[in-house]
């Protein structure tokens, strides 16, 4: 099975939907290896989306992070990559197909409920910023 990583963002949990993200996510199949309610500090937010630094959005996106508590979540199934972002939909919920979570969820293009990884190899980095191996089942 491959792994992917969620990050259920400030806005949803603010929301209280990040229990029935969760349960979404679950009923599309997902395992769950690994769970936790953090803060992100401003320096973790910084390095997590630091392929975006050069972008107009990664002030306020990291702002945006640091707003509140996140939920992390290490997600197993077969092709979970690509199958989690097939259920999150696209970046702006505007652009987003029906029934996504980002579709029923998101505020906006910055505020989209959720995070997944674009790649097996960023899966991997992703989960490992936030989890070590002996944490996940
Ligand atoms: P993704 O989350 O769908 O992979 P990315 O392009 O990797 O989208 O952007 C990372 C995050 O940055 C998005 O999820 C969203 O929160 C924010 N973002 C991306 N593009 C914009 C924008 O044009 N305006 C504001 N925020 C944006
Ligand atoms: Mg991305």
């Amino acid at each position: 099975m491959e792994r992917t990583l969620c990050i259920i963002k400030p806005d949803a949990v603010k929301k209280n939907v990040h229990g029935s993200i969760i349960q979404k996510t679950l009923d599309a199949g997902f395992h769950i290896a690994g769970l936790r309610l953090i803060q992100l500090s401003e320096s973790q937010a910084k390095k997590f989306y630091e392929v975006h630094k050069e972008r107009p959005f990664y002030n306020d996106l990291v702002s945006f992070m640091i707003s509140g508590p996140v939920v992390v979540i290490a997600l197993m199934k077969e092709n979970a990559v690509a199958g989690w972002r097939k259920l999150i939909g696209a970046t702006d919920p505007a652009e987003a197909e029906e029934g996504t979570i980002r579709k029923l969820f998101a505020n906006s293009k910055q505020e989209n409920a959720v995070h997944g990884s674009d790649s097996v190899e960023n899966g991997k980095i992703e989960i490992g910023f936030f989890f070590t191996e002996s944490e996940l089942v």
